[in-house]
């Protein structure tokens, strides 16, 4: 029998020691943190009985008791929504699941916004591959009232961005702007503990990861990248992964290396996935790590949004791998 830890380095402890860092810190962005990761729990709860509780599938339903069935994702979205407004951190709130921009109520307001996609890769849910959330937290800036003119920050002014993964465990990586630790939930006590310090990103891996069946519609850049990584001049080619579940296929890029994509092609002029709430986050996390994010031709981090909901391409992973892209949009 292992002896019982008497020392945990929780997420919530070291969130503090990293606050603790900053003399003005007042202790809030540990408070907002807690707040989340309690909706994740949750989430993972729910995401581990789905099945068992009947949450696949169609909203609307009812289950044995008559209670209304909430969809995975609503439920999802339910629960960070109450989570971060009940936690006097937040004054503004942007998801995946609403059209617009929360505004926090005046008497529960707080200084941060939290942009998020409550559960990202929800169209895997019903055949149980891994699935996850995604969050981004800046300050408010602006002494104007609250408006969604408070999210359209770039990504680099974030001070806490992270994901959640529902894998075979689940597990939060988080970055405060100070590297990337990973932290596995132990059901048995309910904590986040410190699994994983300091994680790094390899200079350059051997995968790449994107959605080959729309290959017909990339643009030239991306057809001669992935050219290249299945035909080389020289050495071999690159392994192939894609989960499509964001989460997953970005955890396993900044733990094995390689690149992840999401380009442009004739069909989503933008790409398909969303700056706020999961291009930002994880390209904070991944720069965080030592890797990069572009959008092919400038830094995800330096896009200054105009709508909640917008849409930008995005190559992220090992600097090395990531240039090679950067440097055939320079060819055009
Ligand atoms: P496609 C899942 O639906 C998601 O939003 C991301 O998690 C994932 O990376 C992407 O879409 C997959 O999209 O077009 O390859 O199915």
């Amino acid at each position: 029998m292992a002896p019982i830890e008497t020392d945990y380095m929780s997420l919530t402890r070291f969130v503090l020691s990293e606050q603790k860092k900053h003399p003005k810190a007042t202790g809030d962005l540990t408070q907002l943190m807690n707040s989340i990761l309690t909706a994740i729990k949750a989430i993972s709860s729910a995401v581990r009985k789905a099945g068992i509780h009947k949450l696949f599938g169609v909203a609307g339903g009812s289950n044995v008791s008559g209670d209304e069935v909430k969809k995975l994702d609503i439920l999802s979205n339910d629960l960070f929504v109450n989570m971060l407004k009940s936690s006097f951190t937040t004054v503004l709130l942007v998801s995946e699941e609403n059209e617009t921009a929360i505004e926090v109520e005046v008497e529960n307001q707080g200084k941060y916004v939290v942009c998020f996609d409550p559960l990202d890769g929800s169209s895997n849910i019903d055949c149980l591959v891994s699935i996850g959330s995604i969050f981004g937290i800046y300050r408010k800036v602006s002494d104007d009232p609250v408006s969604e003119k408070d999210a359209f920050q770039p990504g680099r002014e974030m001070v806490a961005a992270g994901y959640a993964l529902y894998g075979s465990a689940t597990m939060v990586v988080l970055s405060t702007g100070q590297g990337v630790n990973g932290f596995m939930l132990d059901p048995s006590i309910g904590e986040f503990i410190l699994t994983e310090k300091d994680m790094r990103i390899k200079p350059r891996g051997k995968i790449y990861s994107l959605n080959e069946g729309y290959e017909q519609y990339w643009d030239e850049p991306t057809k001669a990248y992935v050219k290249s990584k299945k035909f080389p001049e020289n050495g071999k080619p690159y392994g192939a992964r894609y989960i499509g579940s964001m989460v997953a296929d970005v955890h396993r890029t900044i733990c094995y290396g390689g690149i992840f994509m999401y380009p442009a092609t004739t069909q989503s002029p933008k790409g398909k996935l969303r700056l706020l709430y999961e291009c930002n986050p994880m390209a904070f996390v991944v720069e965080q790590a030592g890797g990069m994010a572009t959008n092919g031709h400038m830094r995800i981090l330096d896009i200054v949004p105009t709508s909640i909901h917008q849409r930008t391409p995005i190559f992220l992973g090992s600097k090395e791998d990531v240039q090679e892209i950067i440097d055939l949009y320079k060819k055009q």
